[in-house]
């Protein structure tokens, strides 16, 4: 009898576990990758390591993008769910990586290590609040040194920021920061078309539009760790055909 309430309240016990475990993410992290095998692992493992120390029930999403450098299979075994983008871009991957996420909120942000996947809880507490559109700023949390041009601090991103912030309202300081986060809600809504890097703006010019409560968090931006040369911006290994032939809307001013 003992031994049947034993194994009655341990059965109880796993199915509470095994309930937990298959119920959905409420957060996605979204990382769109193009051969990042030297940073992918490190992405995946803060978002991971933040979500355990936060509380946050949540997942990792890669969103490849035909990699060849072995970044998948050090994203899967870090533990990542890997889809797998068939139209080249950032936004294609970004795109894809959104309608394949489960959790209720998602972040985007970048596999080349110049984001801070330890800081995905700043983004999450605004939701909480009842935020739908977070974005990063990264004036406000800090540029490591090497990480952004002298021309993209100080003239690009800031003249941007301000048309945008004229035109659309969308009230934020750092217009082409690629961390961001939004409820797949509001994602499903917009109905996103961009495939390059243009994704950035158009995301962000849709949520103004849409009258979404809007915040924004301070993010540190990190040189990234790549070994090749910064890319040009139009090379056709790593940009669509509609970003190369849509200059104005080309740049994310990194
Ligand atoms: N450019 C590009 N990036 C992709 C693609 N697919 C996924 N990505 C990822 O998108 C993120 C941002 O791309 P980056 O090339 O770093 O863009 P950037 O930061 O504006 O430019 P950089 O100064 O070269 O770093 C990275 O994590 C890429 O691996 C793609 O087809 N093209
Ligand atoms: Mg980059």
């Amino acid at each position: 009898m003992v031994l049947k309430t034993v194994s009655s309240e341990t059965a109880d016990r796993d199915s509470v576990i095994e309930f937990a475990s298959s119920k959905a993410p409420e957060v996605s992290v979204v990382i769109p990758c193009l051969n990042e095998a030297l940073s992918i692992a490190s992405c995946v493992d803060k978002a991971t390591a933040a979500f355990q120390a936060e509380g946050i029930r949540g997942e990792v999403v890669v969103s490849d993008n035909g990699s060849t450098d072995g970044s998948v299979e050090i994203a899967e075994s870090h533990g990542a769910r890997v889809v797998h983008a068939t139209v080249k871009g950032y936004g294609a991957a970004l795109r894809n990586g959104i309608e394949l996420a489960r959790g209720e909120f998602i972040i985007l942000g970048d596999a080349d290590g110049s984001h801070d996947f330890s800081e995905i809880g700043r983004f999450v507490a605004k939701w909480r609040e009842g935020y739908e559109f977070v974005m990063g700023n990264r004036f406000l949390g800090g540029i490591k040194e090497g990480a952004m041009s002298w021309h993209h601090r100080h003239i690009g991103t800031p003249v941007l920021s301000g048309i945008l912030n004229l035109f659309f309202g969308a009230g934020v300081g750092d217009i082409n920061c690629g961390m961001r986060g939004m409820t797949r809600q509001l994602a499903a809504q917009l109905d996103f078309r961009t495939n390059g890097m243009e994704f950035a703006s158009e995301s962000l010019i849709k949520a103004a539009k849409s009258g979404a409560r809007m915040a924004e968090v301070p993010i540190t931006m990190w040189p990234d760790q790549r070994n090749r040369p910064r890319c040009c911006g139009f090379c056709p290994a790593r940009h669509s055909p509609e970003e190369s032939s849509s200059i104005p809307t080309r740049f994310r001013w990194p």
